[in-house]
């Protein structure tokens, strides 16, 4: 990763990291308090609000300015990220003891303190962008995309696919595949750009274009996810790696092998950089960040 890459992103994780836990306070059951805390503050990269973020600076030329309203739009979409993961470590779903490097929530808690720990984290998220200082009529644009990047046509969606082909352990195609990481993985990450391109008042051409960066920045992503699974580092990913494997998920590599698979990922990668060349915003960090996504180690 570059140094302008790095610095931005520690600078800015801090940034949300200390939003987050300034506003997540005060719950009727301190318990349900601490394990919503411990889900959302114990580690993560911070993609999706970091996506809204540099999106919101690329159309906006690199301001500064404002990015205070945006924060609570950045938090509520890392609840509902942590309240995923939560939830998909759960026994009934991918059963992991492990996550960014910690006992999983159910773990450190219990099952129902988890599933309730999740549970509030949407609701609260939800209500973060809801209680912030947009106008009206982006809020609900905001929302509705959120709104359509988790539920029947998103990540719910994605996750009972995924499910469901585990449990079936039917042959499949690429294009399946395709189908369930748009729904489980993709159209959070598009929805998180298109909202940064909607708050910085981007222009329908850059919401196209940032789209289809998103679009193949998200496969790319995903793909790398699978690829972590078999070649990643456990302590350096923070989960237990092999699980696909273990569990005989539908991945990229199970399809395409190891080799085709990282090259997929490229090719990915490079066609997201040309679609944002010529849109007239400052997307030098948005193609860095590109890179790292299939560079990353965790
Ligand atoms: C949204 C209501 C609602 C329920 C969630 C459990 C479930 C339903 C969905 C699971 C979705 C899931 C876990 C998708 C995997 C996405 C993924 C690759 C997560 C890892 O993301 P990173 O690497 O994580 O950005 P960090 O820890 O860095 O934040």
């Amino acid at each position: 990763m570059t140094n302008t890459l790095n610095n931005y992103i520690n600078q800015n994780k801090l940034l949300i990291n200390n939003y987050i836990s300034d506003i997540l306070q005060n719950s009727s059951s301190e318990l349900l308090l601490e394990a919503m805390r411990y889900a959302v503050l114990n580690g993560g990269k911070r993609l999706r609000g970091l996506l809204v973020l540099l999106t919101f600076q690329a159309v906006n030329n690199n301001s500064q300015e404002n990015i205070n309203k945006l924060l609570p739009v950045i938090a509520g979409i890392e609840y509902i990220h942590a309240m995923s993961l939560v939830h998909d470590d759960l026994p009934c779903m991918d059963n992991d003891d492990y996550r960014r490097g910690k006992p999983a929530t159910h773990k450190q808690y219990n099952e129902a303190i988890a599933l309730l720990a999740g549970d509030t984290l949407l609701i609260e998220g939800i209500a973060l962008i809801n209680n912030s200082e947009l106008e009206n009529n982006i809020k609900i644009q905001v929302l509705n995309l959120l709104l359509q990047a988790i539920g029947k046509t998103g990540m719910c969606a994605g996750q009972a696919l995924d499910l469901e082909y585990t449990e079936n352990n039917t042959s499949s195609t690429v294009q399946e595949l395709n189908n369930i990481h748009q729904a489980k993985t993709v159209i959070f990450l598009i929805n998180s750009i298109k909202i940064g391109a909607l708050i910085a008042g981007a222009s329908p051409v850059q919401v196209k274009a940032l789209e289809i960066y998103g679009k193949n920045i998200g496969l790319a992503f995903q793909i790398t996810d699978d690829i972590l699974d078999i070649e990643g580092q456990e302590e350096i990913l923070g989960k237990t790696i092999g699980k696909d494997i273990e569990q005989d998920k539908l991945t990229y590599p199970k399809l395409l092998g190891l080799e085709k698979s990282k090259q997929k990922a490229q090719e990915l990668i490079v066609e997201a950089k040309d679609s944002i060349k010529n849109i007239n915003i400052k997307s030098e960090l948005l193609s860095e960040l590109a890179d790292y996504i299939i560079n990353r180690k965790s």
